[in-house]
């Protein structure tokens, strides 16, 4: 297999795209596809400040670092959950550390059970929610605090092609509508106080990460977080790659086609009321926000 570019030797094969590139040349494709989905979903500009959700994972690393050298100003926002299994949170936590002092730039760290006292797997369990409900909840208000507070204009998080195809498929399936109106490359605030969410890697695949980080020699956390991604979500992933090896390119054509046509979905949104936490301010359904009332915020 030949690069197509060079005719050196090719280090991937891309059949969706119907291309095999060496080191060099994917690495630089790599770049482009970042700044193409960047420029098309029209998610921020040179003069952004964006806010990096790192995980110490190939995703969000390759994300930070192609952000970086492409010239965009990305600071990182890591959110230490207290996981101890694996000693999974405090091993994330390092190699986001180290990975953001090799790029030289700011490394925001949150942990969730200095400032609360309890890990999310404890608030769970005390609650009797599941760990991953606690979890998005406790991320999304740290991520759009940090923003609020650091004066930031977008977050980008590290989403790949192969998890939002899955995602989606899983949605289609079941109908989830609130979840259908939600899985956008860009989103805008709705509201003030709110962020604009945006999914840089988005036409990148998995392997096409896990291949730019080994070639960076990106040092990320390889062990999956203890509470991820059911069996249920795995079997979507599989039949997706399925369908991609006999029809390559099927896999975006499916998110693009969504993304296309989303706008169907979007009008369950419309009406959304202005009102605000009473305890942190923060725009909220109800008068106590889901984070508040989770961390009990209101008794205290
Ligand atoms: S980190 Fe948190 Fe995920 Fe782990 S506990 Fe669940 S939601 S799986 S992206
Ligand atoms: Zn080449
Ligand atoms: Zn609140």
């Amino acid at each position: 297999m030949k690069c197509r570019i060079c005719r050196e030797k090719a280090i991937i094969g891309l059949p969706q795209h119907n291309l095999a590139l060496c080191a060099d040349h994917f690495d630089n494709w790599m770049l482009k596809r970042a700044a193409k989905a960047i420029d098309e979903f029209k998610m921020f500009t040179k003069d952004s400040k964006i806010l990096v959700a790192v995980s110490g994972g190939k995703d969000s690393l390759a994300l930070w670092d192609i952000l970086t050298r492409l010239g965009y100003n990305a600071h990182g926002l890591y959110i230490n959950l207290g996981i101890k299994e694996n000693d999974y949170s405090d091993e994330s936590e390092e190699l986001s550390r180290t990975f953001a002092n090799r790029i030289g730039k700011k490394l925001q760290v949150v942990n969730v059970k200095e400032l609360h006292g309890m890990s999310i797997p404890d608030k769970a369990y005390s609650k009797k929610r599941k760990t991953c409900s606690v979890c998005g909840v406790t991320k999304r208000y740290y991520m759009n605090k940090t923003a609020r507070e650091g004066n930031f204009d977008v977050i980008a998080t590290g989403h790949n092609l192969d998890d939002q195809a899955a995602a989606l498929l899983g949605n289609f399936l079941y109908w989830k509508f609130d979840y259908l109106a939600k899985g956008a490359p860009y989103s805008p605030p709705l509201r003030k106080g709110e962020f604009a969410k945006a999914k840089p890697l988005i036409l990148c695949t998995e392997k096409e990460n896990t291949v730019y980080c080994l070639l960076q020699r990106i040092d990320y956390i390889q062990k999956e977080c203890p509470y991820s991604k059911g069996a249920t979500f795995l079997r979507w992933k599989h039949i997706l790659n399925e369908i991609e090896e006999n029809s390559p390119g099927a896999k975006q054509a499916f998110y693009l086609g969504y993304v296309k046509h989303i706008d169907i979905f979007k009008v369950q949104n419309e009406d959304m009321p202005d009102s605000r936490c009473k305890i942190c301010d923060t725009p909220s359904w109800n008068e106590v926000c889901s984070f508040c009332a989770l961390w009990d915020l209101n008794k205290k």
